[in-house]
């Protein structure tokens, strides 16, 4: 053991509560993925949402690694929700979206909320978990020339050195646009199994990715480089649905054109427009897409949960007994 302090001794115990479990595992440097919240509580409908983020749990332990879902309840920062929790966040009507910026101040008032990537990247490396799953990476809105939407997933990416298992960036975005700003932000992207850039629904967005790899033990490697080169950035980790898991492109098509005429119309701003947008393709779709997104997340996770295990294995964490 070294007598260097692992991050999760340094989180200050009046704000943080890390699930035994999850601080059992970080202190042999077992494999831990972080998971967001937000997707439970804003991404899905119930009662799917607490299912699925069930089974998010399940595939990862399946695979050897515990899984770190994070949220904020009555103030505290929950890092590995137990049950109890994990309903509370699917079933609450108090439970708000939480953004980095939004973190302080949830804490500050004793209130509760779900993380997004930002907000959950952020947590996640200051208990010092670098793999994290989600769904889809938010990014540039389609209408960011006029409204300037972009999520702050972008920016909190280009600070906070985790490495994200998503199917790219959401289909509802300009996918073109936030590939610009992941490069000009420094996050480094790697096609899992791919060199096409995924498209959430879609398992192509019809972009290219730079970089692409085929194993779990590939990602471990470059994050093993990437923590020698100090970077200070994420890497995204691009994992494409099959073809035939998609959902059908000409209904993405019609249902997304719906879906950004409806929101202009009602005036849906800020935070509110992704999950607006893809509560419209739940119903539009009656389920499919909801299927399909279950689809990825179980997906995702599930890689995340062999990286993690990957990099636990490296010799590098296992002879520090933690990554610091
Ligand atoms: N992936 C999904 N469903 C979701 C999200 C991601 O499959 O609901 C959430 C994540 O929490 C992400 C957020 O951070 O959407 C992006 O929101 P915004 O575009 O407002 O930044
Ligand atoms: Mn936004």
């Amino acid at each position: 053991m070294s007598d260097v302090p692992l991050p999760l001794d340094l989180l200050d115990p009046a704000v943080f509560d890390v699930h035994d479990e999850v601080a059992a595992a970080l202190r042999a440097g077992a494999a831990v993925v972080a998971l967001e919240s937000t997707i439970i509580s804003h991404g899905l409908p119930r009662p799917e949402n607490l299912r699925v983020a069930t089974e998010v749990e399940d595939i990862v332990r399946s695979r050897g690694a515990v899984p770190a879902t994070i949220a904020v309840l009555d103030g505290r920062v929950r890092i590995g929700l137990d049950d109890d929790a994990l309903d509370q966040v699917a079933q609450r009507d108090d439970i708000v979206k939480v953004s980095s910026r939004d973190l302080a101040t949830i804490v500050a008032r004793g209130g509760s909320g779900a993380t997004t990537v930002a907000a959950t990247s952020h947590i996640a490396h200051l208990a010092g978990i670098e793999v994290f799953a989600t769904g889809g990476l938010g990014g540039v809105h389609r209408q960011a020339r006029d409204s300037w939407d972009e999520s702050a997933d972008l920016g909190a990416l280009s600070v906070t050195p985790v490495t994200v298992v998503c199917s790219g960036v959401k289909s509802i975005l300009d996918v073109s646009a936030t590939l610009e700003r992941l490069e000009t932000l420094n996050v480094g992207v790697l096609g899992y199994g791919t060199n096409q850039f995924p498209g959430f629904y879609l398992s192509d967005s019809g972009h290219p990715v730079h970089w692409s790899v085929d194993s779990a033990d590939a990602v471990a490697d470059i994050m093993g480089s990437r923590r020698a080169l100090n970077i200070p950035s994420a890497l995204v980790v691009a994992y494409p649905l099959p073809q035939n898991a998609q959902l059908d492109p000409d209904l993405h098509h019609d249902v997304l054109e719906e879906g950004l005429r409806r929101a202009a119309a009602r005036n849906i701003t800020g935070k509110d427009v992704t999950p607006f947008l893809l509560d419209h393709f739940h119903r539009a779709t009656h389920g499919a897409s909801l299927l399909v997104n279950e689809q990825i997340i179980v997906r995702n996770s599930e890689l995340a949960a062999r990286i993690a295990t990957a990099r636990a294995a490296s010799p590098e964490v296992s002879r520090s007994g933690a990554a610091s």
